[in-house]
């Protein structure tokens, strides 16, 4: 399938009708007001699909279901064999659909169908089957407390969880939540996000072909301040899973305070420091600092946006960082071997583009790229651009840019590096280029970081947990770890 050409994928699109209703109950249904909002391809502008608005009725109407569902016992009384089953065949399902799936996430995020094909689709079943694996290889504890008692600590599902995540990775992150959420024996409530909801609405057909009973899980397209307050503030959600930006995560804890202290998973922003020492291998270092930051065209939450590089080194870093800056130079999403599409947005385009004003006015100066391109196509494309002469207190330093932008810092001592690095709010990820294996182990503790990387970034596995420290977060996404938030721990003590 990857051998279909930028005609092939365009001829495809014009054939594909994405579904556009909420999945509630098990039906795919219009928002009871009727209402609808636009789904925009990002690479030309276009509409591709007017989406169900759902609002604060239609989330009712989703717990409700997903309620009905837990209780019943039709999911979480499953045999635990079964229960895998579904979710495998789920797994197999998304797999075999892969040119749609990716079709979809191209066309509503403007991301390379490259990524799509090989990133995207694969690491959304692979989360979803490795999930599913684990439903009957996990056991339950007895404590230790002698001959008289037997001290039983077991999961159980916590009930209703809602994921509320974004549209930067809206599989993967999707799938992030439902694997733990639905292996744990919980029903289900997503809201993708307003900009990228296709891909949501198609998983919810495939997990009704896979067998998943009706009301365990739900698809409520619509907006953020509409369907994700109304998620937010439900009396009978018990967990919401949520990624997003920090602003709106702070609103997931008030909502929960204000409403029935719902458990509250936060995996939010980040200013990811990509700390790079004279002794390191440089050419490799170009390499992974210009993927850290471009690929997805910045827009990822653990982006390696701000480069601290030791000074002596610096001006040769930056001469072997601007040939990945022409490599990855934005182009058609659907030319197979475009690496990097359009930013999702309008809006956001020119955010990222005034941050890089903002930068200028700050006192740094733009050494590659800055320039909006491909006007011509309609869509909004953004150059891979290097800010130099950035300052740790200047905003483009401190402030989530979520855009292919790079601030370069110097530092002469580790010691500094390391102090630049954790003046942050942020604590989502590091990185650290060193050749010296106590320094690296030494710095890899210091960082205070949810993930740390030595001589690399952003390598990742499904079966190694994601997360915060401090304003990036807390909870954990991925691994086993991710059932903390949707299961409960219950102690039962049997005196003998
Ligand atoms: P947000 O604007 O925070 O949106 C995330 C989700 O929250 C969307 O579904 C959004 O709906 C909803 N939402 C917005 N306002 C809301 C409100 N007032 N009440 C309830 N829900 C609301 O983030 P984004 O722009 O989609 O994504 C970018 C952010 O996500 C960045 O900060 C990035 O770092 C972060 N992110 C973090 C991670 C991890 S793992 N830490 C991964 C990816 C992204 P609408 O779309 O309708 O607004």
């Amino acid at each position: 399938m990857t051998s279909l050409t930028q005609t092939d994928w365009r001829s495809l699109a014009r054939t594909l009708r994405p579904r556009r209703q909420a999945f509630i109950d098990g039906r795919f249904v219009d928002a009871l007001s009727g209402r609808t909002f636009p789904a925009y391809n990002p690479a030309t502008g276009e509409v591709i699909a007017e989406v169900a608005a759902c609002d604060a009725a239609d989330v009712d109407r989703a717990v409700r279901a997903a309620r009905r569902a837990f209780e019943s016992g039709v999911w979480r009384d499953l045999k635990p064999a079964e229960r895998k089953a579904v979710l495998l065949r789920w797994a197999g399902l998304i797999r075999e659909n892969l040119p749609e799936l990716a079709l979809l996430e191209t066309l509503d995020t403007g991301k390379a169908i490259k990524e799509s094909l090989s990133v995207d689709v694969p690491s959304a079943a692979a989360a979803i089957q490795w999930y599913a694996e684990t439903i009957d290889k996990l056991y339950d504890e007895i404590a230790p407390n002698g001959p008289s008692s037997l001290v039983m600590v077991t999961r159980e599902p916590v009930g209703v969880v809602a994921g509320v995540i974004p549209w930067n990775y809206p599989l993967i992150i999707a799938s992030w939540k439902i694997g733990p959420a639905l292996a744990a024996g919980n029903s289900m409530i997503l809201k993708p996000a307003e900009e990228a909801s296709l891909s949501a609405l198609k998983l919810a057909e495939l997990a009704q072909e896979a067998g998943l009973p009706d009301g365990v899980f739900n698809v409520v397209p619509g907006l953020g301040p509409e369907a994700g307050q109304a998620i937010g503030l439900h009396p009978d959600i018990d967990a919401v899973l949520f990624t997003g930006s920090t602003e709106v995560g702070r609103k997931f804890l008030e909502y929960s305070a204000r409403s029935n202290l719902k458990r509250v998973g936060l995996e939010l922003g980040g200013k990811s420091p990509h700390i790079v020492t004279a002794d390191a291998d440089l050419e490799k270092a170009a390499m992974y600092v210009a993927y850290a930051i471009w690929y997805n065209l910045g827009q990822t939450c653990n982006a390696g946006s701000r480069l601290i590089i030791e000074q002596s080194v610096k001006e040769r870093f930056l001469e072997l960082l601007r040939p990945w800056a022409q490599r990855l130079y934005p182009g058609d999403p659907l030319e197979p071997t475009t690496e990097l599409g359009a930013l999702i947005s309008a809006e956001h385009l020119d955010r990222v583009r005034g941050y890089i004003e903002l930068g200028q006015r700050e006192g740094a100066e733009v050494a590659i790229g800055g320039r909006q391109i491909g006007q011509e196509r309609g869509g909004w494309y953004l150059e891979p651009t290097v800010l130099v002469g950035v300052k740790n207190d200047m905003r483009v330093a401190r402030e989530e840019i979520f855009g292919p932008v790079l601030s370069v810092l110097e530092f002469d001592r580790l010691e500094e590096a390391v102090a630049i690095a954790n003046d942050s709010p942020y604590g989502l990820a590091a990185a650290l280029w060193c050749r010296d294996i106590s320094t690296a182990h030494r710095t890899a503790r210091q960082l205070r970081a949810g993930t740390v990387w030595v001589n690399a970034f952003d390598h990742t596995s499904i079966n190694a947990p994601f997360g915060g420290y401090k304003q990036s977060g807390h909870g954990r996404d991925k691994s086993l770890h991710a059932f903390d938030k949707v299961t409960e721990l219950k102690t039962t003590w049997v005196e003998l």
